[in-house]
């Protein structure tokens, strides 16, 4: 799972990736994008650790890539050469920026994360418009010296409704696609198509009295367009990874009224967003946490561990990890009815812990 940090410059992008990949921040100047994996914290794992003893514990991870200074005004080329690095990521976080400081300049003309989100919005249409016409242009030459075959008449014809929609002022998301249509359009990697969480970054004071100006339209234009939205502020979380008692760290974030840091809920929300869920395995070798899209079925998941598994798939065990907790070890989960095995085609539920019976 690939996500990508999009945003105005000077917005705190890259702060944010260096809490997300608990990497010290780092704002030498960088004309590349960065890749780093973070670990998904999961209480839940911590408590399998703590039952089962097992030699190794494994987190799931994401990926997440910073992306350079994106400047809306350079040139056409240079955006893309930017854009091109978050093309092939399944997700897109947008950083706007409503902190305040005096030194450090606001991205121009977009002084207010609502005219930020906007101009990252423009972008984003201009450059999935962009594709379509120069797709559009290419087939046309095409059509100049052969017949089009019947799929590529079906995309020119799709292509058109698209660059209407993004010419509305819309994101491709907008428009119901059908099957054939949601393959034809996969190659394209549509920014517009992907999902998106909005972050916004605030400061100590916009965090204390919970407000930042234009918030409530900021919400609203998130409600509109279903993206997922979050406040995190970039200072104070920076200052938390530095410290090291547990107590003080408490207390800290007390004082903020932090009840979980940003990047857990960060990824809560992506995991939300994107329709991601955790299962689990567990055992005395390994306790570990897998990340799978909602609607994925018992022989998909276990293909997800390996693809031995999904091969020879027979039944997988199941109970979930609420159930667990609740009566404190397997045998009281199948005293209680709630131990079973499932079929292949069966789906697989947030927080099951799954043993596979596999004959490979
Ligand atoms: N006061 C304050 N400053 C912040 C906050 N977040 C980031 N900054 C500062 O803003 C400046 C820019 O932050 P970066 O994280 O480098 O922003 P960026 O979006 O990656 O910037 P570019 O990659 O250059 O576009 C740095 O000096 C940060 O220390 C915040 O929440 N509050
Ligand atoms: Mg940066």
């Amino acid at each position: 799972m690939k996500i990508g940090i999009f945003g105005l410059p000077l917005t705190g992008k890259t702060t944010i990736f260096s809490l997300l990949t608990n990497k010290p921040y780092d704002n030498a100047y960088k004309n590349e994008a960065e890749e780093r994996v973070a670990i998904v914290r999961d209480e839940r794992v911590d408590k399998l650790t703590q039952l089962y003893k097992p030699k190794k514990t494994i987190y799931t991870t994401l990926n997440f890539i910073d992306i350079p200074s994106y400047d809306p005004q350079a040139d056409r080329k240079e955006k893309n050469r930017i854009l091109q690095t978050i093309q092939n990521v399944d997700a897109l976080i947008l950083v706007v920026r409503a902190f305040k400081s005096p030194s450090i300049p606001w991205p121009e003309r977009a002084e207010t994360p609502l005219k930020q989100l906007d101009l990252l919005r423009t972008e984003m249409i201009v450059r999935d418009l962009e594709i379509i016409e120069n797709k559009l242009e290419r087939l046309e030459e095409q059509s100049k010296k052969k017949k089009l075959t019947s799929e590529e008449k079906a995309l020119v014809a799709l292509l058109n409704k698209l660059k209407e929609t993004l010419e509305n002022n819309e994101f491709i998301a907008k428009t119901e696609l059908s099957e054939l249509e949601k393959k034809l359009v996969s190659p394209f990697a549509f920014f517009t198509l992907k999902p998106v969480v909005v972050v916004v970054n605030i400061d100590e004071e916009q965090m204390k009295s919970n407000d930042y100006p234009m918030k409530k339209d900021l919400i609203e234009i998130c409600r509109r367009e279903n993206f997922a939205y979050m406040e995190i502020c970039g200072k104070i979380e920076a200052d938390l990874v530095e410290i090291e008692s547990t107590d003080e760290k408490e207390l800290f974030m007390k004082e903020f009224g932090i009840e979980k840091s940003g990047i857990d809920r960060l990824s809560k929300v992506v995991y939300d967003h994107v329709g991601l869920i955790t299962f689990f395995t567990v055992g005395e070798d390994e306790v570990r946490a897998w990340t799978i899209t909602k609607g994925t079925t018992m022989k998909k998941a276990a293909g997800k561990i390996h693809s031995d598994l999904e091969r020879g798939f027979i039944k997988a065990e199941v109970m979930n990890y609420a159930d667990l907790i609740r009566f404190g070890n397997e045998t009281e989960v199948k005293k209680n009815g709630l131990w079973r095995l499932a079929g292949k085609d069966e789906i697989v539920k947030d927080g099951d812990i799954l043993t596979i019976r596999s004959n490979a």
